[in-house]
């Protein structure tokens, strides 16, 4: 890995692993019972989850010298395994791939409709997780990082005037002219050389896609990515060990990838005012009655059994535990009755930002080529299509051979939302969201690759989404948004309703599409919470 890391960073990263090493030894030395929760650490601030929005609140508070406690229920990537490499790989996935999984549950299910995908693994607490609701599965990323550990990288930053309509009380200027330059610039956004995409083989598969799309005289656009483009030639020279080119990315890149772990976080631990538990899932949330948080996190091991069950307490609380996560702490607080003022919009305007997934059959002409990199850098740009505005990614599909596939994840502008309500007899959370409201995304991206195809004389793949020849994997999405939405659920800083000093930073905050890839308006909205909570509400 050659990202460069300032002399903060690499500090973060070494209190990360320290951090990582006592965590394991401690839970070694507890046993499999839980016990009651019994004394309470504090800290001023604590943050749930160490996703976009958790990773900013963290480091922004650091910087402002307030001692902070970051939670996180997934673990620290940072210890290789018994095959030398921290993530395993994707063709040969092992239980670091999914969250306590029997077997592995990717996206694309078959080839030429056979099981060639999944493999069974043994369970862990992987770094992939695919929760299910009953007509839609969310995937997640789980570890010091969130989403960012799985994701495709992809920087996009929204169209201002869609933007503006998402989220009408927020100053899009203040947003265009700081906090999204100022997110690329922490993340370390980049963009592919263009001389070098044009001539690679790596990247013949979006070139192909790119033709079809323009011989239907739709327009398509560079995205910029977290992906060190620099270190991806090197892996194409030779010079560097290959991880987009050797089919990384949804178990993890062991290498290239700018994660959190290696932009804020590292950060945020550099200042010495912040702390990551790791392995730890915060259960419940209520308030003391001198006004501050009291929280009830589980602690578990490799097992998943909960070794401890620990309480802690804090002034102030950011939740930033990704839309499923955030809502479902929000919605059993309000439910149970320990945070009962809470708005009763927390668990509704929840969406997928229209997500779909599927493939073209190119001619025997089109190649895509054998060699594929796992880091997407083009999308089909039809947003601006009033009558059906779409924007879809052109997705790689990498086996190592000539299939002719071209994918994509399409983002369509479907208006449905859903809401979540408390179980009581899981203590979990149900999703509202039916099988006929995705059926309004498949009409979208129908019409947009209907056209595609008609224009090319291709047809659809069949073959890749399960038994049963579906063409529109439109049963699951990697960008759920909303459940507790900026303005409504909270103030427009995302400050809760109904309580003081209670913090919403993550995705939860989106009102369920966006137009594009959600993490930069994710962490450009979090820097502008931080930005307002330290100037107004953490002065002393
Ligand atoms: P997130 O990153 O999910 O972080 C939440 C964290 O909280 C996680 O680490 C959880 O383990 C943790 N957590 C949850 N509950 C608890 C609890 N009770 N106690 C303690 N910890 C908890 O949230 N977006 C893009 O913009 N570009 C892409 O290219 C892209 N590709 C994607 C590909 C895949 C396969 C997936 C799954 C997602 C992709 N996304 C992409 C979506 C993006 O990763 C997602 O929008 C953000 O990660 C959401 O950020 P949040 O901060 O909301």
């Amino acid at each position: 890995m050659t990202t460069n890391l300032t002399r903060r960073q690499i500090l973060g990263v070494a209190a990360l692993q320290t951090a990582a090493a006592l965590g394991f030894t401690r839970i070694n030395l507890h046993s499999a019972q839980a016990a009651e929760p019994d004394a309470v650490d504090s800290a001023p601030a604590i943050v749930i989850g160490s996703g976009y929005g958790g990773a900013v609140a963290a480091l922004r508070l650091g910087q402002a010298g307030i001692r902070t406690l970051v939670l996180e229920m997934g673990r620290l990537w940072n210890n290789p395994g018994p095959d030398g490499t921290v993530f395993c790989s994707t063709s040969a996935p092992d239980g670091r791939s999914m969250w306590f999984r029997n077997r592995t549950e990717a996206p694309l299910a078959t080839f030429l409709w056979l099981d060639v995908v999944n493999r069974d693994i043994s369970p862990y607490p992987g770094v992939l997780d695919r929760v299910h609701f009953d007509a839609m599965s969310v995937y997640v990323g789980r570890g010091v990082g969130g989403g960012s550990l799985v994701n495709g990288g992809m920087a996009v930053t929204p169209v201002q005037s869609y933007f503006s309509e998402q989220f009408p009380t927020v100053d899009a200027t203040e947003m265009y002219g700081t906090y999204f330059p100022r997110a690329r610039s922490m993340l370390g956004v980049n963009t592919i050389d263009r001389a070098w995409f044009e001539s690679t083989e790596w990247y013949r598969f979006a070139r192909t896609s790119r033709k079809a799309a323009a011989n239907t005289g739709l327009k398509t656009t560079f995205v910029p990515n977290v992906y060190d483009f620099a270190y991806m030639r090197r892996e194409a020279d030779g010079t560097a060990t290959r991880s987009a080119l050797a089919g990384e990315v949804i178990y993890g890149n062991n290498h290239g990838k700018r994660s959190l772990d290696k932009t804020y976080l590292a950060s945020a631990l550099g200042t010495g005012n912040v702390t990551i538990n790791t392995l730890e899932r915060v259960r419940e949330i209520r308030r003391a009655a001198d006004g501050t948080y009291v929280l009830t996190a589980d602690r578990i091991d490799v097992t998943g059994a909960v070794v401890e069950t620990k309480q802690y307490g804090c002034t102030y609380l950011f939740l930033a535990a990704g839309s499923i996560g955030t809502t479902e702490l929000l919605l059993r607080a309000r439910e149970k009755g320990t945070l009962p003022a809470l708005d009763a919009s927390v668990g509704t305007g929840w969406g997928t930002n229209g997500n779909v997934m599927l493939a073209r059959a190119n001619h025997v002409w089109d190649t895509v080529g054998a060699d594929e990199s796992t880091i997407p850098v083009m999308g089909i740009d039809d947003w601006a299509n009033a009558d059906n505005p779409v924007f879809a990614e052109i997705a790689p599909l990498p086996t190592g051979l000539e299939h002719w596939v071209s994918l994509y994840l399409a983002i369509t502008k479907n208006p449905q939302r859903a809401s979540f309500t408390y179980d009581p007899s899981t203590d979990g959370v149900k999703l509202g969201w039916s099988a006929a409201q995705s059926a309004v995304s498949v009409s979208m991206a129908k019409k947009l690759f209907d056209r595609i195809n008609t224009a090319n004389s291709t047809i659809y793949r069949y073959d890749l989404f399960g038994a049963g020849s579906k063409v529109f994997a439109d049963d699951f999405t990697y960008h759920p948004l909303g459940g507790c939405v900026l303005g409504r659920a909270t103030d427009d800083h995302g400050r809760v309703k109904g309580y003081s000093r209670l913090y919403v930073t993550d995705g939860s905050l989106v009102p369920g599409n966006l137009g594009v890839n959600p993490f930069l308006t994710i962490t450009a909205l979090a820097e502008r919470t931080m930005a307002r909570v330290l100037s107004e509400d953490t002065a002393p």
